[in-house]
């Protein structure tokens, strides 16, 4: 049984198989950590985008890692939070199990996860994190370990949250 672990830190630092990139349709670089990740993998990453995208709301593409300590990186596109009646929450499920689907086929066993879609892109932190962590558990089975990499406090506390609750729920 893989392990699931919320940590507080910078993804691009992560010196696991594969990190999820919190992309737009378009797979163009963007700001937060898709800014990020790309300014650390080199103009490289931009260019292999180019030749996989676009990619719809909840799927997932891979490309090299180039520069970064990550082998890959899976590119995968939350949603835009437009207020909860939308479907976020499908789509939001829809892609981590999409990227943890495309990790699993390319045989990567240690992935580290961003807090997709709560940044830019506005989806509330104490909403996204249950969805993702209830995935991330799930899917633990198939992997060494699956980390979740929170950028600030709040969104740390909010996933460790969650992870407490649902692994009490669970046991
Ligand atoms: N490591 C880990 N997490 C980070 C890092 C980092 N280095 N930098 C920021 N975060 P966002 P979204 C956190 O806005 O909401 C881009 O322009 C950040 O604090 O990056 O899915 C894309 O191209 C927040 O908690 O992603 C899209 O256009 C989380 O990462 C759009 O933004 C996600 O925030 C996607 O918006």
């Amino acid at each position: 049984m893989g392990k699931v672990e919320v940590i507080r830190g910078d993804i691009t630092k992560m010196e696991v198989d594969v990190i999820v990139n919190a992309a737009n349709e378009a797979l163009l670089p963007g700001g937060g950590v898709s800014g990020a990740i790309h300014r650390a993998a080199g103009p490289e990453l931009a260019e292999a985008c180019r030749r996989v995208a676009p990619c719809p709301t909840g799927e997932a593409r891979l490309t090299p890692g180039y520069r970064l300590p990550a082998r890959y990186v899976i590119h995968t596109v939350g949603p835009i939070w437009r207020g909860g009646t939308f479907g976020e929450d499908k789509l939001l499920e829809k892609a981590y199990r999409s990227s943890l689907a495309l990790a699993q086929s390319q045989g990567l066993r240690t992935v580290a996860f961003p807090s997709i879609s709560t940044g830019i892109y506005g989806y509330p932190v104490e909403a996204a994190a249950p969805i993702a962590i209830r995935v991330l558990l799930e899917e633990a089975p198939h992997f060494d370990a699956l980390y979740m990499v929170a950028f600030d406090e709040n969104t740390f506390a909010a996933y460790h949250q969650a992870l407490i609750k649902l692994t009490r729920d669970s046991g």
